[in-house]
């Protein structure tokens, strides 16, 4: 232990993945009572015929891949496939109140949810309920509603498109748009910034590109963590010597050193390979003006060629072609000065500029990012500038090339695909009508911030939830956590107990579901589920454990009862056939998608299939069918940064998180032990505020000037720890520093809260 370090803290040498990453796996499947079973388990992890891991929605090496190892894939499934189970009796001794005390890790930590129950006023406690009566008082709730408007219909990423697809057929059908998602608080800055660059908002590589790209530009985002497989392809592409250039103001331990532990030589001799070619750590927020600073050095270089008489540096041919809106790029990279661009980025010019040389050697580039560029005011800005980077030299539609946004749950895409969207455009539209014979409403529904002002200011008081933990993943607790109590009807259709099941509504239910590694039998026999990976592969995913309970029924089969309760025979959708075989369910996702033609088909090819991405072909379905390069105002993200003692707060995940999900209170790759209650801070940073490491601080965030009416968000009692990451940027955990998150602070083009970039103020705790 090092000396004199707060509790928990030290300093963690170890390379990525290797022997800890095995060790950590033993250690979830001993702590989830899955010993025997684990490995064999494990080993159906995306297999043709196993199923797809929940844990990201990283895709697998031609799809048809024996198991990769992966230490967080292997505690997501493990988590799911516990031989914990939450039966009836335990609700019987545990009151909300009680349970409310609990911590977030010890209500997962129970297990499984066997049962549906209900929840009881005058008790307080949740009891057990039949699902026909579950179902037909939902229905009763629903119908009573004066405006189908007043109902909000959440969805996690997890659910699969059978789920999803017919989840958005009852809700339109039921009568709103109201589709708050997860995705609203992850890519929506991707899916609202790329469809105006490039006419898509999904990536536009496939995994075959990575052996094809020359360099690899890496922003904001922890694979080593978030979506291990990929640290695979990382591997591979270091050790043929691609340059990969990371932008990221913490030194994540996967980016700088990872040991594969399918490698035999790596492992016997405690060896590792080096990732990151370039580490730059830039300032947290500074993304823009390291965009926008690596393309005034582009522009500054090609017109130095072009005045020597040489061909220039841009891909002329590929922007008169393909393009528009060069000219305004390039006034705007002229009128961004280098001052600002280094301030604000808190990199060297030299920096920079040996990131240019990077991109600039290289043919073909792909440029990845995660929730540090999305989560910001400026997320989508930051999506459409990296977009510009990359089309300067035509680096989207060639093989080895393109812009490759990293989902967050493993169907989070899918879910969009299938139609979970509170703006339905055109074509979805049609096509519900020509699947189901009516269309639905074309108004504009609610996204995740709005579905909350909507059910705080009292306007919806319905909230239907498709997996996740919403109240606890969005931004201020205090004011969420009071809305949702102010429900008439609360229905969360989960794996687990979480706090939003403890928020409860006048009724209140929990309905067990099926995860992905169960068993599932419908009437006409097992069945299969579909998801789509960031690389819009779409394939099959079957269960085979037998279910935590007799009880449990699957999502589609609990929204076809919820649907036939709430629509009885309206638009004559046949509920019982279509979750009786999900066949069924396919087809019609076929006559509302195109792209899904011969769905059934192609599914149960091994490996499943690519939907359509235009813009890999260099189709481009923007508004004048070209990739434009869009300008943005500036480089600062938000005013009150400039605030002296301002410090820009990111919340981000621990190694042992899955979102709201806590696995156990260790962060082993940042030297965080037992405790999440630490907030990582530069010496500096504290040394201006005449603190020290160990000492109790509290936050308080910088408020709005139209917020200043607003109560003060702060989060108090934290522990200041002392980390290499730039000055004037401060690192903790979500979901504990939610509560220092106004609701107002949000990317205002998509809607994304700026979970990476809250502005605050850090004082020594007044109770010390
Ligand atoms: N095990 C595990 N896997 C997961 C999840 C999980 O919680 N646990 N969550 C899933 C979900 S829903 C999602 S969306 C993804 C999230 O995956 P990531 O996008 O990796 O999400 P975060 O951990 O929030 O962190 C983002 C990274 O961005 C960096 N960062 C923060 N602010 C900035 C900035 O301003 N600029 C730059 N350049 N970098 C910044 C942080 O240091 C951190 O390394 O992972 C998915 N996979
Ligand atoms: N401060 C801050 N806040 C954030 C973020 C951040 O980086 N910082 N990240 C944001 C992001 S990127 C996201 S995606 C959201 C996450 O928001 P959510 O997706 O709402 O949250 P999760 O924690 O993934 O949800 C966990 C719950 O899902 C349920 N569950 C698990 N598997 C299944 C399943 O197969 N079916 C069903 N029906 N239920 C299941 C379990 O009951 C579990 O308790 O949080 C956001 N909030
Ligand atoms: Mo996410």
């Amino acid at each position: 232990m090092e000396k004199d370090r707060p509790e928990g803290i030290r300093t963690y040498n170890e390379p990525a993945g290797g022997w800890g990453a095995l060790r950590a796996v033993a250690k979830t499947l001993k702590h989830q009572q899955v010993v025997a079973q684990g490995s064999a388990m494990l080993l159906r992890a995306n297999q043709p015929e196993g199923f797809d891991c929940p844990g990201c929605a990283w895709p697998d090496p031609k799809h048809t891949s024996s198991f990769e190892f992966c230490e967080n894939g292997a505690k997501a499934i493990t988590w799911e496939s516990t031989a914990k189970r939450v039966p009836p009796e335990f609700f019987e001794q545990h009151s909300v109140s009680e349970l409310w005390t609990w911590s977030d890790h010890q209500l997962e930590d129970q297990g499984r949810l066997t049962h549906p129950m209900v929840y009881e006023a005058e008790t307080d406690h949740y009891r057990p309920i039949e699902w026909d009566e579950a179902f037909a008082l939902i229905g009763q709730e629903l119908n009573a509603l004066p405006d189908p408007n007043m109902a909000e219909f959440y969805t996690s990423g997890r659910a699969s498109n059978e789920a999803a697809f017919l989840y958005q057929l009852f809700v339109r059908a039921y009568g709103t748009n109201n589709f708050p998602d997860c995705s609203n608080m992850c890519h929506e800055a991707t899916s609202v910034g790329l469809p105006e660059s490039i006419g898509v908002g999904k990536a536009t590589v496939t995994l075959e590109d990575f052996d094809h790209a020359d360099a690899i530009f890496s922003f904001g985002h922890n694979p080593g963590t978030n979506h291990p497989r990929m640290m695979t392809t990382l591997h591979d592409a270091a050790r043929r010597g691609v340059p990969i250039v990371v932008f990221n103001p913490l030194k994540e331990r996967a980016l700088e050193r990872f040991a594969a532990p399918q490698n035999p030589i790596e492992m016997v001799t405690f060896s590792s390979t080096p990732i990151a070619s370039a580490y730059h750590q830039v300032r947290a927020g500074g993304d823009l003006a390291v965009l926008k600073g690596m393309m005034k050095s582009i522009f500054e270089r090609d017109a130095a060629d072009i005045a020597a008489g040489r061909e220039g540096l841009l891909d002329r041919a590929f922007i008169a072609e393909h393009t528009v809106g060069i000219e305004e790029l390039k006034a705007d990279a002229e009128a961004t000065d280098w001052e600002p661009i280094l301030k604000i980025s808190g990199l060297t010019r030299q920096a920079i500029e040996s990131a240019v040389d990077v991109y600039l050697g290289a043919k073909n580039v792909i440029a990845c990012y995660g929730m540090g560029l999305t989560q910001h005011r400026t997320g989508t800005s930051n999506v459409q500038q990296l977009a510009n980077l990359l089309l300067l030299r035509g680096n989207i539609g060639r093989q080895g090339a393109g812009i490759a946004p990293i989902r967050g749950h493993s169907n989070v895409q899918g879910d969009r695909t299938v139609g979970i969207t509170e703006i339905p455009n055109k074509a979805l539209l049609d096509g519900m009508e020509k699947a189901f014979g009516f269309r639905p409403s074309d108004a504009k529904g609610h996204n995740a911030v709005e579905a909350v002002e909507a059910i705080i200011d009292g306007r919806s008081k319905a909230f239907i939830a498709l997996g996740g933990n919403f109240a606890v993943a969005m931004a201020d607790p205090e004011a969420t956590f009071a809305g949702m109590r102010k429900l008439e009807l609360a229905v969360h259709l989960s794996t687990k107990l979480n706090r939003s099941h403890l928020m409860t509504a006048r009724t209140s239910l929990i309905l067990p579901v099926l995860g992905r590694t169960d068993l599932d039998i419908q009437k006409e026999g097992p069945q299969v589920v579909t998801v789509e990976d960031s690389m819009s592969m779409v394939h099959a995913s079957r269960g085979f454990l037998k279910p935590p309970s007799e009880a449990l029924r699957s999502e589609p089969a609990i929204i076809a009862g919820i649907a036939r309760a709430t629509l009885g025979t309206r638009h004559g959708i046949d509920w019982e056939g279509l979750v009786a075989n999900y066949d069924r369910i396919r087809d019609k996702i076929e006559i509302v998608f195109p792209d899904f033609r011969d769905f059934n088909a192609r599914v149960r090819v091994k490996g499943g299939f690519r939907l359509t991405v235009a813009a890999s072909q260099r189709h481009w379905n923007t508004a004048d069918g070209k990739a434009t390069f869009l300008t943005c105002q500036g480089i600062d993200e938000d005013p009150r940064l400039r605030a002296p003692d301002a410090l820009v707060l990111m919340t981000i995940r621990s190694h042992d998180q899955y979102n709201t999900t806590v696995y156990s209170l260790d962060d082993r790759y940042r030297g965080v032990f037992g405790r999440r209650d630490i907030v990582l801070m530069n010496r500096d940073d504290l040394a201006a505020r005449g603190l020290a490491e160990g000492d109790r601080i509290d936050l308080h965030a910088l408020a709005e000037p139209a917020d200043i009416a607003m109560p003060q968000k702060s989060a108090r009692g934290f522990t200041a720890v002392e980390y290499d990451i730039p000055s004037g940027a401060i690192a903790g955990y979500y979901p504990e520093l939610n509560v220092v998150v106004a609701l107002s602070h949000y990317d205002r083009k998509s809607g994304t809260p700026a979970y990476k970039g809250v502005p605050v103020r850090v004082v020594k705790s007044a109770d010390q």
